[in-house]
């Protein structure tokens, strides 16, 4: 028993020292905002002994506006699927390899080879989510709104003032596509037209545009409608009973967010040491318990909170799959058409 418990603590220590001797130090983490548990970086420092200096954005756009003007510093970031092929494409990224970490054997099919990154030569998966919206079934004018975008993009006159849009090109451009029927990856001028004279129109019944704090909005009952991603209106529901999380029938955008290494990174080894103890099921599942998002590893699920599993938002039903549209990796020049919209809706 005693010598059992002495050589436990002989290898807990050697492990300890092999860690240290590996990859000591920090790593910085830039990462979207209320989207990792603090309790699990203290956990990785624990286990690993590298610490993480953590700092916040609220889009992909942020992301790459700061990666270009050309912060460095930063070892683990998190852009979504569409943002790490412009990441690839602008040289922005280190290859590392996420196959060849020890624990990419667990990441779920088809995450092991998305479009973006067929290889995984340079990202390895988060969390994977939807971005529908939330109403408060309680406030809403006759307590319910229909399952369609028209609701968010075109809601009745009671509601103005009281929706909230994400502010995020991708979520909202895409939507907008969806519910026109217009492709989002459309290079034709008429068609962005279309999509802007439809977000123009929205506009003056927005309180804001605003990523951020989207949970805490819906709680304090400042507005009844919120675009929202499902892993926040899940959060939301927690503590507003009355919340309703919306996969409208036109279809929502599909999205996975994923860790990668930017060029410039001072401790790639640390990064690494990161991404892999994050592919580990215990961690993950740690990590969507809190975020309420679902995630890509094998084993994780049966560790996630009974409630969160059962979610209709968050593990939607196959029916409610089918409105699934993952993003796509559009042209650049379908990119500079979204960008050109997104500017002048908001000037
Ligand atoms: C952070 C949620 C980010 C998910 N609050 C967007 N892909």
């Amino acid at each position: 028993m005693i010598r059992n418990t002495l050589k436990h603590l002989a290898a807990a220590a050697s492990l300890a020292c092999a860690f240290s001797a590996q990859a000591a130090g920090s790593i910085n983490l830039y990462n979207w905002s209320d989207y990792i548990p603090p309790d699990l970086l203290k956990k990785f420092e624990k286990d690993t002994g590298i610490k993480v200096n953590l700092d916040v954005y609220d889009s992909n756009e942020s992301l790459l506006a700061k990666l270009k003007a050309g912060a460095t510093g930063y070892d683990v970031v998190v852009p979504s699927d569409y943002m790490v092929k412009i990441m690839i494409d602008e040289k922005l990224l280190m290859k590392f390899d996420a196959t060849k970490l020890s624990n990419f054997k667990n990441v779920l099919a088809p995450m092991d080879k998305p479009p973006f990154d067929p290889q995984r030569g340079y990202s390895a998966p988060y969390m994977w989510g939807v971005t529908g919206f939330t109403y408060d079934s309680a406030r809403v004018p006759g307590g319910k709104l229909d399952d369609s975008w028209k609701s968010f993009f075109q809601p009745p006159a009671a509601l103005k003032g009281q929706v909230v849009a994400l502010n995020d090109p991708n979520d909202m451009f895409v939507a907008a596509a969806l519910y026109l029927g217009v492709n989002q990856c459309t290079e034709d001028a008429k068609e962005g037209q279309k999509v802007l004279d439809l977000l123009t129109k929205q506009k003056p019944m927005l309180a804001m545009y605003n990523s951020d704090g989207t949970i805490e909005r819906m709680q304090a009952k400042e507005v009844m409608v919120h675009h929202q991603w499902n892993g926040a209106a899940y959060r939301t529901k927690e503590k507003l009973k009355t919340a309703v999380f919306v996969i409208p029938k036109e279809g929502v955008p599909f999205w996975t967010d994923n860790f990668a290494i930017p060029v410039g990174a001072k401790n790639p080894e640390g990064a690494k040491t990161f991404i892999n103890w994050m592919m580990q099921p215990e961690n993950i599942a740690i990590a969507s318990n809190f975020t309420g998002y679902n995630n890509g590893i094998k084993g994780a699920d049966q560790l996630m909170d009974a409630a969160l599993r059962a979610d209709a938002g968050v593990n939607p039903s196959d029916e409610m799959r089918k409105r699934f549209r993952p993003n796509q990796i559009c042209s650049p020049k379908a990119m500079e058409l979204r960008n050109r919209i997104w500017t002048r809706l908001k000037r």
